[in-house]
């Protein structure tokens, strides 16, 4: 249904761990699908972190390997341009692409671990230049609340003292002008409620796309 020749939206989706967010983005690709819009839901790291780098990724979050900060910081951040050119490729195609984290998330976890030497304005850097979303929905909930909610505790990240610092950071990241895409969602409310929410604001940005540009600095 999208106009013909208009590009599609890049729609992200970010929060602290079990904020909801792959719920809601699989909420949010059934309903553009149902909509008639063609639409893709892609996640960070990949849902089957099956490449190289998936790889590695994947058992460093499990514990099962040590990396330094910045390798891992930088490894998440490949494995993000190693997508870019097909996300920029669906967009010009005409396909709305959900993205479940992105990266936000990429600084916003690096630089909560409380390195000297891995601030957030280091960690932002080799993002900069990577598809610039039309809308970035911060799922916001409480750590006690999101504790509460299935599977947390298992990854590296999900302590209490973490998930503060990334939520006191990822409120950071809505002060810096550059960052205006950003759309503040209450996620601690039902998930239908969450899921209305949410579909508005995506209509309303997909009707209003030009082009796309890159992450800034
Ligand atoms: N990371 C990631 C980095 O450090 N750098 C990076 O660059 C990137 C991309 C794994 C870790 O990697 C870090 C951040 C993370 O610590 P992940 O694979 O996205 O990232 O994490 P997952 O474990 O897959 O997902 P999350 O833990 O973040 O959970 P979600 O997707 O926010 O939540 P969801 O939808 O899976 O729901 C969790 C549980 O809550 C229930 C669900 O049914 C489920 O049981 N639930 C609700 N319950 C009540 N009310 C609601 N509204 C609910 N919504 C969901
Ligand atoms: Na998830």
């Amino acid at each position: 249904m999208a106009e013909k020749g208009r590009r599609g939206a890049l729609v992200v989706v970010e929060g602290l761990d079990r904020a909801g967010k792959s719920s809601q983005c699989e909420l949010l690709y059934r309903s553009l699908l149902a909509l008639n819009y063609k639409t893709k839901y892609i996640r960070f790291p990949e849902k089957d972190r099956s490449t190289p780098i998936g790889k590695q990724i994947d058992s460093y979050l499990r514990g099962q390997s040590q990396l330094d900060d910045h390798s891992i910081h930088l490894l998440f951040s490949a494995n993000r341009w190693e997508v870019a050119q097909s996300i920029q490729d669906d967009i010009a195609d005409g396909v709305t692409v959900i993205v479940d984290r992105y990266s936000y998330s990429g600084a916003v976890y690096s630089a909560s671990k409380g390195n000297p030497n891995l601030s957030l304005h280091w960690a932002w850097q080799p993002e900069v230049g990577l598809p610039r979303p039309d809308l970035c929905l911060f799922l916001s909930i409480s750590p006690e609340d999101a504790a509460k909610r299935g599977g947390y505790g298992v990854e590296r990240y999900e302590t209490d003292c973490m998930q503060r610092r990334v939520r006191d950071l990822f409120l950071s990241l809505l002060d810096l002008p550059h960052n205006d895409e950003i759309c503040v969602i209450d996620a601690g409310r039902p998930v239908d409620e969450v899921a209305q929410d949410i579909l508005e604001p995506v209509l309303e940005c997909m009707k209003n796309v030009d082009s796309i540009g890159p992450l800034k600095k």
